[in-house]
């Protein structure tokens, strides 16, 4: 029997609602700032974020919906340019304490220290945008409080790829079967499946439609004992009753079905 021995997070859409009043915004604010006429509306950014990566999501734009736009020469210094601006913007929204933690997390994540459960990031965004999320969403000591930090600008492919989880299991030193991880979204579900871990999906606005065949377990959020979660799917040979999510569900969870 296997221990669960580490706890993995995505960030965005996990840990916090970055994307519609954080990384929208911020993109936008870019935009306008660098002379363009882009604009990323809350419907079409849903669309846009099937694409992870900051920059991956600029070059998607450039090629999909800017067809008579004439590309700078030094297109890749283009994008890293407007990313790093997009990144400061973002980083002054987040110090300005707009973004609240998702319901339950801040709970989880202390009671998860409180028991020595070793904890991870692994996600698209780069580290200083992690960090600085971290720090002013969660406490200025967090980024110390997880032991690996596998971030988008570490590795090759982005999610759904598996690169960035394979990293986190790497940096942990342990097998996929002794980690839980928590995810939002599709793309970042497939990226777990690919690299063998188990994984828990609190969905948002934005990914409330999207569907999860790989997850063991689909919620509306961690919970609150005051504020219950809803489960939205779940193992279908035995129905599980739990009001917010816990250590002890989670060992429980983690034995009967991730084992
Ligand atoms: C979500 C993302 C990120 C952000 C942008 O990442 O796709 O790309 O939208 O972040 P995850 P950067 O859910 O894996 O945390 O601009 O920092 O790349
Ligand atoms: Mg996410």
């Amino acid at each position: 029997m296997t221990r669960l021995q580490a706890l993995i997070f995505d960030v965005d859409g996990t840990l916090a609602n970055t994307e519609r009043d954080g990384h929208r915004l911020a993109f936008n604010t870019a935009f306008a700032e660098a002379g363009l006429d882009w604009h990323w509306s809350v419907a079409e950014y849903g669309d846009l974020l099937a694409v992870a990566g900051g920059k991956e999501r600029i070059r998607h734009y450039m090629q999909q919906a800017c067809p008579g736009w004439q590309a700078p020469v030094a297109l890749e210094a283009f994008i890293a340019q407007l990313h790093g601006a997009k990144s400061r913007h973002y980083q002054s929204l987040l110090a300005q304490q707009v973004i609240p933690l998702r319901l339950g997390v801040r709970r989880l994540l202390q009671e998860a220290r409180e028991q020595g459960m070793r904890l991870a990031i692994a996600t698209t965004s780069t580290l200083a945008n992690t960090m600085a999320l971290l720090k002013h969403c969660l406490d200025p000591e967090a980024p110390t409080w997880f032991e690996v930090m596998a971030t988008g600008d570490q590795v090759a492919a982005q999610k759904p790829a598996p690169d960035v989880y394979l990293l986190a299991l790497q940096q942990l030193g342990l097998a996929p079967q002794s980690c839980l991880v928590f995810e939002d979204s599709a793309i970042g579900c497939q990226a777990t499946d690919a690299a063998r871990l188990p994984v828990i999906i609190t969905v948002n606005n934005y990914t409330c439609h999207h569907s999860f065949p790989e997850a063991r377990l689909v919620l509306d959020s961690l919970g609150e004992p005051a504020q219950p979660l809803t489960v939205l799917s779940q193992p279908s040979h035995h129905p599980i009753a739990v009001e917010y999510v816990d250590m002890a569900f989670l060992y429980r969870f983690y034995r009967d079905y991730c084992d």
